[in-house]
């Protein structure tokens, strides 16, 4: 365990075990009081240090909400939630009733979904077991898991890109996992919001200021997306010819790509056919050339695409860095390095610690409170670190973890954090800043 940081791995299980609702976690105490889905795959990568098999169940009770179609829902509900704790509850979505492809027991879900990191958490349980005990469950915890996680991965490659693309699309910014962010600016400002009933703001409770939260026109869209998809009664081929925000994710696709070789590694430890092996392997062919064809020259990084207008969506994100994350960058990784070490993004004049911010300071959207367009989120430079780590690029990483871990132990588990004071943000005990802390401070055992 790292001396560096006395006592932070106990407060981080402590965070844990008091968000954990018996087999699964939900996202933080008050804010977030379900399962949600990349949310749950980060804490299982936390929840491996301290026990494969409780980190195993918070991946399949997630995935017993997998629609059978092979979506996995953005949240699976917890029953015990006090009514109206959080804006769009089970009874909003209505998921089973509306869809026959959502499974409404044992507990309701949305209808959306998010970054599949799932496989990389799966594969990240098994290795931490290896070469204990628990090896030889958690190698039958992988090849009970494998089919769920290919049908997941197939539902993006199909549903999701009936283009062939390479590229997901994405119905919704709470899809990206990103949700405030300026890359979706442009894209939501097409979208004409319709008559809805007023509706009130649990979030803004949870939270010091609104600006720490998305806006009033902002949530409006966020809402009337929603409607729009319930009138399709969630069926993806009516979405995909009639919604107005269909948009391709370069970070969610750079997330399946890096899920993709997780999966193909497990596919390897299970056995699976030679057939499932090379489908697996052409998706992640084509996730890199989806993203290599999203390159922009002039602003040296990533940009995801409005299908609707046909144009790319032009911002300065943390997204635009998708091909380090995925591993597409080639021979423009150095270029990426630097600019994501450059005064535009980590080394920007001010910053209290040398890591990566949602938007770049030279943003004129740039807020370095507001939710996604400014702030610095653990999880992000966990993903960072993790792609910098198999890139070979060991000091890098080993400075990334550093300065991550010094942010959270001056800030606590919060949701994120303003880039120049260090300020923490959003809601306290978030459950995956925690992780990732757990497997930063065990990294370095
Ligand atoms: C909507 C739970 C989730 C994270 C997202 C983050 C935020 C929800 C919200 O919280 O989104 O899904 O209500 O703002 O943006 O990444 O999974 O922590």
């Amino acid at each position: 365990m790292s001396d560096s940081f006395p006592g932070m791995f106990e407060k981080a299980a402590e965070v844990l075990r008091r968000n954990d609702m018996g087999g699964w976690t939900r996202a933080a105490p008050d804010l977030y009081p379900h399962q949600w889905s990349w949310d749950s795959a980060f804490i299982s990568i936390g929840l491996a240090r301290l026990d494969t098999r409780r980190a195993a169940s918070e991946l399949t009770t997630l995935l017993d909400g997998q629609w059978t179609t092979g979506k996995v829902p953005h949240i699976v509900f917890n029953p015990e939630a006090p009514p109206g704790s959080y804006l769009l509850g089970p009874e909003h979505w209505a998921s089973a009733s509306l869809s026959k492809n959502a499974v409404g027991t044992p507990r309701p879900t949305s209808a959306l979904c998010q970054p599949p990191v799932h496989a990389i958490a799966a594969l990240h349980i098994f290795e931490v077991s290896r070469g204990t005990v628990d090896e030889d469950e958690a190698l039958s915890f992988l090849s009970n898991i494998y089919g769920r996680l290919l049908r997941w991965h197939r539902y993006l490659a199909t549903a999701r890109d009936p283009e062939g693309s390479g590229l997901v699309t994405i119905y919704h910014p709470w899809e990206s996992g990103t949700d405030n962010s300026p890359r979706w600016d442009v894209a939501l400002s097409n979208v004409r919001v319709g008559e809805m009933p007023p509706y009130a703001r649990p979030d803004l409770e949870f939270v010091d200021e609104p600006s720490e939260r998305p806006t009033a026109a902002e949530y409006d869209r966020f809402l009337w997306l929603v409607d729009l998809l319930k009138r399709a009664r969630y069926d993806e081929v009516k979405v995909y010819g009639s919604h107005p925000f269909l948009v391709k994710d370069v970070l969610f696709s750079a997330i399946l790509v890096a899920a993709n070789e997780a999966l193909l590694e497990v596919a390897r430890l299970v056995k699976a056919s030679d057939k499932d092996r090379e489908l697996i392997g052409g998706w992640i062919d084509l996730g890199h050339r989806g993203l290599d064809a999203c390159y922009d020259e002039n602003l040296g990084l990533c940009l995801d695409h409005d299908l609707r207008s046909g144009e790319p969506l032009r911002v300065r994100t943390i997204a635009g860095f998708a091909p380090l994350i995925s591993g597409s960058a080639g021979p423009r990784r150095r270029e990426l390095l630097r600019l994501l070490y450059s005064r535009a993004f980590a080394s920007h004049d001010g910053f209290r610690w040398q890591l990566p911010p949602s938007t770049s300071p030279e943003e004129a959207r740039f807020h370095p409170r507001a939710y996604w367009r400014g702030p610095v989120w653990p999880v992000i430079s966990w993903l960072f670190w993790r792609s910098l780590k198999l890139a070979g690029e060991d000091e890098r990483a080993a400075d990334l973890r550093r300065a991550s871990l010094e942010q959270l132990a001056t800030g606590g588990f919060a949701e994120y954090f303003e880039p120049f004071t260090g300020e923490p943000l959003g809601s306290d005990d978030q459950s995956w800043s925690a992780a990732v802390a757990i497997d930063w401070l065990t990294d370095e055992a």
